[in-house]
């Protein structure tokens, strides 16, 4: 393992090195890069790797490093099926790292799991749909079965499965966005009436000012790099909030800019770069508002105009002024302290902010992985509704989603609390009755199986123990289970939790062309900015090597555990996945914006939903946009917390590297940060380091506290001396997921708080023979 401070400017020649590196690495170097070609193209697929939107500039580079990393990944003719099962256990298996798990290549065979010899065992298609039915008509209420969704299946995939859940009779939908942006949409949803982002990708280019907050684009977001990169050469202004110096958000050399290339030039993208303490960003936002407050008051004082928009404000918001007697109230001192950044600092962000014409508001993770995250949400809109930023051109809101559909997934249905009026659609379109009860989200389905309540669990994708929290629970639960499915291109760390009776189920990827009865299908997903497209796969079947061996399109299989279940009446399933049309004919009966679907993919570049709050139509119960007049929190962590431990005590951060997809490990490094062949790490300030006794390249155990009785640690963390600030700590996920608590969920979003997790922490005397390896 190496620490090497990254000098140079994020992207680069260093990019397309890398890019280089992993493409060779694969064993389908051709067909991988004939695939590249035809990432997020007309006729081509959407890129598994992010939401972010496309600029409709015709040009050959329509992918990123991490785009092509995630394709090539997908790419492989690695192949796991019976015979590999037979030859490894599942405790074995669950001692080899992420990374192995995954790099075993594509799963391509059924597999049932056998208890008495701890293997999977092949299984055909037939007996395990059958199987599944068994498993769900045993049980006393259909509210005993989980349907997880992870946030790569397509609008089609995930409109199917959520008809056959409602068809089974349960709204028990956890999904990756529970953990994900799920503050986002409730924050959006009240205060402006639609739980999405208002923004077009043209917005970024109109733009005066864009503020980033809590992102880290240049390694999840990549092709955004080319928008901020953009933006800042024609003058915008940028400005970052985030609690680590990442490089991309410093400078940034565009691959797609030959000069830049050749001369090794860079862009600098934030002319501001303020570093808040975890869970600062309230109050940082507070104190820009009281700053302008305070200069409006000023010019008003001298007979100028107020530089808040009124006529904006008094035609279409409600609550200005009760928020602004609530920025009153809220001290400098407490806004200072709460933050972590000073009084001239939020006064330079606030001047930035008020001399752009037209802002754009960013936001990822940093922001929704907190307690307080929904009233972080509105205090950012707060801001933007003083000025009239949201429903101008240029301007907005603009939340960066994560998973490439998984704004389309909640679009089309997968919601554990549906509407009156979508449920009554869809019973018109689809000809049964939809239960009406709410379900659960992730947290509650695990509590759910913990409490033996919950006794089937089915994965449409995704990794259900690694991305959730308290890893052990999360296991222990799925074990419990009388069954458990998972939906899966690749093997992990959640199929080595086997319900009583567990099965996985191989199915093609986005990348792969998908042939159903009526010739090749394609499929549909939306990006953050509401649009929708189709995507083809490109990776053809070779039937003579057998190359997609028994793997199915995740509708297929959906159509398959349904028509098992459920029969073909009232729905004819299997009909429906003969041509993917049908279901799209379903979806424009029910979800508004979808009408003349397979038509409008037709086509280039798909079309938009629309916006209502674009439109400053807001759907909200007062009829305008809200503001919300909250009180700063009263501590950013429990003070009671910090009282457990007479040690010092530390805020840590869990994140994402640059050779990571989620859960999905492609390799050790995390170039940007410095950090090469190794992900047990432990981000720290050197001040920090020094006043513990320690020194950078120790190893450290870290412990979480809560008001519970549960021990959670992880151990042997090398640390590493990073610019960040005192008392707060970063280190990866999923390998720190078994720190953060089920029950520390953040407030209306019952999103796990893993952006601000209470912790002690001492040199380690446990050595582990795998530092790769976490063993829960
Ligand atoms: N290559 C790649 N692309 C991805 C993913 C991936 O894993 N790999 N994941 C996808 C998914 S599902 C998602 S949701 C997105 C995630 O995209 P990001 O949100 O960028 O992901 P994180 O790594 O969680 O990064 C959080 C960033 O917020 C900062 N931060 C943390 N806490 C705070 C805080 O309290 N305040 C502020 N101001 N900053 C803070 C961190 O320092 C870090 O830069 O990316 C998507 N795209
Ligand atoms: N501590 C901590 N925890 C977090 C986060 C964090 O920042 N910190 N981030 C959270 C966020 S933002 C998210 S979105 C979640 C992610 O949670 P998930 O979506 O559950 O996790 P992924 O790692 O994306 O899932 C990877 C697996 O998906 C499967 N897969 C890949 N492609 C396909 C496909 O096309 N179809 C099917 N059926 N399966 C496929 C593969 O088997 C792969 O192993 O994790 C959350 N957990
Ligand atoms: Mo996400």
């Amino acid at each position: 393992m190496a620490i090497k401070k990254y000098t140079h400017a994020a992207g680069g020649w260093g990019a397309l090195v890398s890019t280089g590196k992993h493409l060779l690495k694969s064993e389908n170097v051709a067909k991988n890069i004939r695939n590249l070609m035809r990432t997020n193209q007309d006729k081509g697929f959407d890129c598994p790797g992010c939401a972010w939107g496309e600029d409709g500039e015709k040009g050959l580079f329509h992918f990123c490093e991490n785009g092509a990393k995630a394709v090539n990944w997908e790419g492989t003719s690695r192949r796991v099926d019976g015979t590999f099962f037979a030859a490894h256990s599942v405790k074995w298996l669950r001692k080899q790292s992420d990374y192995y798990l995954e790099y075993q290549g594509r799963l391509n065979q059924p597999v049932r799991y056998n208890a008495d010899t701890d293997h999977y065992e092949a299984i055909n298609w037939d007996d395990a749909f059958a199987l599944i039915a068994k498993h769900l008509k045993q049980l006393e209420s259909p509210n005993q079965a989980e349907f997880y969704t992870s946030g790569r299946a397509s609008n089609e995939a995930a409109f199917l499965y959520q008809l056959f859940a409602r068809s089974v009779g349960t709204n028990n939908f956890p999904d990756c966005s529970n953990m994900c942006h799920e503050a986002t949409s409730v924050a959006l949803a009240q205060a402006i009436g639609i739980g999405k982002g208002t923004t077009r990708m043209d917005d970024f280019a109109k733009s005066d000012a864009i503020f980033l907050f809590g992102q880290n684009p240049a390694t999840n977001h990549p092709r955004m790099m080319d928008t901020l990169y953009k933006a800042s050469r024609r003058g915008a202004s940028i400005v970052s909030f985030n609690n680590l110096k990442e490089r991309g958000l410093e400078r940034f050399t565009n691959p797609q800019n030959k000069i830049e290339m050749i001369t090794n030039g860079s862009t600098p993208i934030s002319g501001h770069y303020f570093t808040p303490k975890l869970g600062g960003d309230m109050a940082a936002v507070r104190g820009m508002v009281k700053a302008l407050y305070a200069f409006d008051k000023k010019e008003r004082s001298q007979g100028r105009d107020s530089i808040f928009d009124h006529a904006y404000i008094e035609k279409h918001t409600n609550g200005m002024q009760t928020y602004l007697d609530q920025v009153d109230a809220t001290s400098w001192s407490e806004i200072i302290e709460q933050s972590g950044l000073t009084q001239q600092q939020l006064e330079t962000a606030a001047e930035t902010y008020r001399k752009a014409e037209r802002v754009i508001i960013t936001w990822a993770m940093g922001i929704t992985q907190h307690k307080h995250s929904v009233n972080t949400i509105q205090e950012m809109v707060n801001l933007q509704l003083l000025f009239g930023q949201i429903g101008k051109e240029g301007a907005g809101v603009c939340p960066i989603r994560g998973h490439s559909n998984v704004q389309g997934d909640r679009t089309v249905g997968i919601n554990e609390r549906p509407s009156a009026s979508f449920l009554a659609k869809l019973e018109a379109a689809a000809g049964f009755k939809a239960p009406t009860k709410p379900g659960h989200n992730v947290v509650e389905s695990i509590k759910s199986m913990l409490a033996g309540e919950s006794k089937v669990f089915i994965g449409l994708g995704g990794n259900f123990v690694s991305a959730t929290p308290d890893t052990r629970l999360t296991q222990q639960a799925l074990e419990s289970c009388n069954l458990t499915v998972n939906i899966a291109t690749k093997l992990n760390r959640t199929h080595l939790s086997p319900g009583k009776d567990s099965l996985i189920l191989p199915c093609l990827g986005r990348t792969d062309v998908d042939w159903q009865k009526n010739g090749q299908q394609c499929v549909t997903v939306e990006d953050s900015f509401s649009m929708v497209h189709a995507s083809y796969g490109a990776v053809e079947h070779d039937v003579q090597s057998n190359d997609q061996g028994e793997m199915r399109s995740e509708p297929a299989i959906i159509a398959g555990m349904a028509q098992a279940t459920l029969g073909s009446s009232p729905i004819d399933w299997l009909s429906l996945i003969e041509d993917y049309d049908r279901i799209r004919s379903l979806i424009e009966k029910v979800i508004p914006g979808f009408e003349g679907v397979n038509d409008k993919i037709k086509q280039p570049g798909g079309f938009y939903l629309g916006n209502s709050a674009r439109d400053n139509n807001w759907q909200t119960k007062s009829g305008k946009a809200e503001f919300n007049a909250h009180s700063l929190p009263t501590h950013l962590q429990p003070a009671a917390l910090r009282k457990m431990s007479d040690q010092a005590v530390f805020v840590l951060q869990t994140m994402r590297s640059h050779d990571q997809y989620n859960t999905t490990v492609y390799g050790f490094d995390d170039r940007y940060r410095g950090v090469f062949g190794e992900r047990k790490v432990l981000f720290m300030n050197k001040k920090d380091i020094q006043n513990m006794g320690m020194q950078a390249g120790d190893r450290v155990d870290i412990q979480s506290l809560y008001a519970d009785e549960y021990q959670r640690e992880i151990y042997g963390f090398k640390l590493v001396e990073y610019e960040i600030p005192e008392g707060n700590i970063a280190a990866y996920f999923p390998e720190a997921n078994p720190l953060v608590a089920l029950h520390d969920s953040g407030d209306l979003s019952d999103t796990p708080v893993s952006k601000a997790i209470v912790v002690t922490l001492k040199l380690s005397e446990k050595t582990s023979e795998n530092i790769n390896v976490v063993s829960y």
